[in-house]
């Protein structure tokens, strides 16, 4: 069932959808080369050094990061890219320029980290700003930093509402950090680290804008380390911290071609920002290209937002389309999707030299015939260790039907990932994703690679526009050194899986029991609620698509879709369990986030979306969480007319200070929300209560 026919059943407004989405085929960037620039790593992307904490001392590592436009050269034949991005006042490594995702800080588990932030953005965007878009008719300097998969306080969580720059939102109670400095341009943040080894991020949250001052640049790594890691994967700066691998997708001005495919940029962008290289982003709610509701009185601004936001250009750690080169031997890649919208399903194949756009592929299928490269083992995700690692062997295309593919990751999931790479000089590996966009509908003119039949936008051998191949790998004695092979049981020492997951999983696992209510866990705490939620497809006031969360009562004017604004539905006590089951009515699979919160899924059912009333009508049997689903996870993938059960705990963390409850909500204010940014804006995103 596509999309289309989705709001047609939920919505009753078929006789008023628009023609079929075609979604923006509006490839923007010029034809850049593939594999022009060596991707950029911890040694030169600039991290950040911390220092003694002025009140906590020795016992709390301070980091200090200044938020600011800059310029900086992401490929080598465009001009400089005018970006936002964190810049560390005292870098670990002197004499990095100020970087595309820069500010990566890297935290010992069990020491709390201060991050204090300085805001010293400008006061126009570099982006166009829909000022129809709640809270984006306020300053556009505004920014809060949010730790994404952090354990902390909720006035360290940087939250929608409490941004800091020329005014602070009604939720900025960062004062309360003994030390914190008055004013409003500095932000404190206090970050627990009570967490096992992963990869976490910080980036934008700001109210209305978070999708543009993420897409600016705003967001950068965190990654927590401990003992078990290192004895693991070995204890020597920077090997155990592995290599990171953050996509991004992007589009960037061309002036030679602009005012043909964009008529409109000269006017809604700034003036400075017009040139080879700039950042563009989508601005025109154009209703070829996506659904519009036309009965409405108003209808969609200029510039207006959009319902996703797919790239032309891949990103591999803020440089476009490099190549990694990597010794014989095992490494560990930390990936990372930081697409705004677009998922990911990796694949590693072997590269065809005498092909120069390096892959083939079957004409059927459109998916390569080139042998699979080494395996993939993951070994974490967004919540730390899997239960047993997974490997992922190559050559395994999306299956939509199904929602599976090879490394299947959605916008803000992580993959700890370690490859062994065999001492066969001169080969070379294509990391390739084939993931539709939208996922699973799809819409071929997002999806850019040679030869695409269906997208008009064609790119030359060897260049872009492609959103299938990510990174090149080359086999190179004067590339990353190796780590020594790790002794990958020592995850089993962490004991971080206290629920009914098995001991040895294999693959379909089974349905997960899911806890009754009041049934005691085996920490002692029991589950306090049972929830039914759900995730909705709505128009707005201009007859816009839009996003929402709902629980499973219907609303006012039809549908279960709330506003973020609506009064908080999903209240917590502290230090309980809860089920949540989440029934996805819309189309799109939702990388669903937790602020606080890391879940459990237990298992997937699908059911009746069409007919929905709010009472489960499930229509197959369910089905037990993915292998490498079988750990905590702060981001799962709910898919259309599929029911997830999620197990989740509650726990505040503990703090050498006392912390306020929210005036704006009670109690300590989160969110949960879609990770498509675009969705999570507008307006799929509530209030996460814990009282
Ligand atoms: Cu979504």
């Amino acid at each position: 069932m596509n999309r289309r026919q989705f709001v047609q059943l939920s919505a009753g407004v078929s006789a008023l959808l628009a023609t079929a989405r075609r979604a923006q085929a509006m490839a923007q960037s010029p034809r850049l080369s593939k594999w022009a620039q060596r991707i950029r790593g911890v040694t030169d992307i600039p991290i950040s050094a911390p220092s003694r904490d002025p009140v906590f001392k020795a016992a709390v590592d301070f980091h200090q990061i200044e938020i600011v436009e800059f310029s900086d050269q992401l490929h080598p034949a465009l001009g400089p890219t005018k970006l936002w991005g964190y810049r560390p006042v005292n870098p670990l490594i002197p004499g990095v320029p100020t970087r595309h995702l820069g500010g990566l800080i890297v935290a010992e588990r069990g020491k709390p980290v201060r991050l204090r932030a300085t805001n010293r953005l400008p006061g126009q965007h570099i982006l166009p700003v829909d000022q129809t878009i709640m809270g984006a008719n306020l300053p556009q300097n505004r920014t809060v930093v949010h730790l994404h998969g952090g354990h902390v306080p909720w006035i360290s969580d940087g939250g929608p509402f409490a941004w800091f720059g020329p005014s602070l939102g009604p939720s900025f109670q960062n004062s309360f950090i003994p030390g914190s400095p008055a004013g409003q341009a500095t932000a404190d943040y206090f970050y627990p680290n009570d967490q096992s080894t992963r990869l976490v991020w910080y980036h934008d949250h700001a109210l209305g804008i978070t999708r543009l001052n993420a897409y600016a640049g705003i967001a950068s790594g965190y990654l927590i380390t401990d003992a078990i890691d290192r004895s693991a994967f070995g204890s020597s700066f920077p090997s155990y911290l592995g290599i990171p691998i953050i996509f991004q997708d992007k589009i960037f001005v061309d002036p030679a071609t602009i005012a043909l495919r964009d008529p409109m940029w000269n006017l809604v962008s700034r003036t400075d920002l017009r040139t080879l290289g700039s950042l563009w982003y989508a601005h025109t709610y154009d209703p070829k290209d996506y659904k519009l509701l036309r009965n409405q009185t108003l209808t969609p601004p200029q510039p207006s937002c959009v319902p996703e936001f797919f790239g032309d250009t891949m990103l591999v750690n803020g440089t476009v389309y490099p190549y990694l080169e990597l010794q014989p031997g095992t490494h560990r890649l930390r990936i990372l999707n930081a697409c705004n919208a677009r998922f990911l399903n990796l694949n590693l194949f072997v590269a065809d030299p005498s092909n120069p756009d390096g892959v083939t592929l079957n004409p059927r299928t459109q998916f390569p015939v080139n042998p699979p490269g080494p395996v993939m083992t993951m070994v974490g995700s967004e919540g730390g260790w899997l239960r047993r690692p997974v490997r992922f062997t190559s050559g395994v295309p999306v299956d939509t039907t199904k929602f599976t593919g090879n490394l299947l990751l959605g916008p803000a999931e992580r993959a700890d990932v370690v490859i062994t790479i065999p001492s066969t000089p001169g080969v070379e590996y294509i990391l390739y994703n084939d993931a539709p966009a939208p996922f699973p509908g799809g819409s071929p003119t997002d999806d850019y690679y040679l030869g695409n039949p269906k997208n008009p936008i064609q790119p030359l051998p060897g260049t872009g526009p492609d959103t299938r191949q990510l990174l090149k790998i080359k086999v190179s004695a004067s590339g990353v050194p190796p780590i020594p092979t790790p002794d990958l049981n020592v995850l089993a020492l962490d004991p971080i899986l206290p629920v009914a997951v098995p001991t040895d999983p294999v693959s379909p696992v089974p349905p997960l029991p899911v806890p009754a209510l009041n049934a005691v866990l085996p920490d002692g705490g029991s589950v306090k609620a049972i929830r039914n939620l759900t995730l909705n497809e709505a128009f707005d006031e201009y007859g816009r698509l839009i996003q929402m969360i709902g629980t499973a009562t219907p609303q006012q004017g039809g549908g279960f879709g709330q506003p973020y604004m609506n009064p908080a539905t999903e209240i917590a006590q502290a230090g309980s369990w809860e089920i949540w089951r989440i029934f996805n009515t819309t189309a799109d699979t939702h990388p669903m986030h937790f602020h606080l919160v890391n879940v459990q899924i237990l298992r997937r059912q699908p059911f009746q979306a069409a007919s929905f009333s709010g009472v489960p009508n499930f229509t197959g049997p369910a089905r037990g969480p993915e292998l490498e689903e079988l750990g905590w996870k702060e981001t799962v993938k709910c898919h259309p007319g599929e029911c997830i059960t999620l197990l989740m705990k509650f726990e505040l963390p503990a703090l050498p200070f006392t912390v306020p409850t929210s005036a704006r909500t009670g109690g300590s204010e989160y969110v949960w929300h879609c990770h498509i940014l675009e969705h999570e804006e507008h307006d799929m995103m509530r209030p996460l209560i814990v009282d």
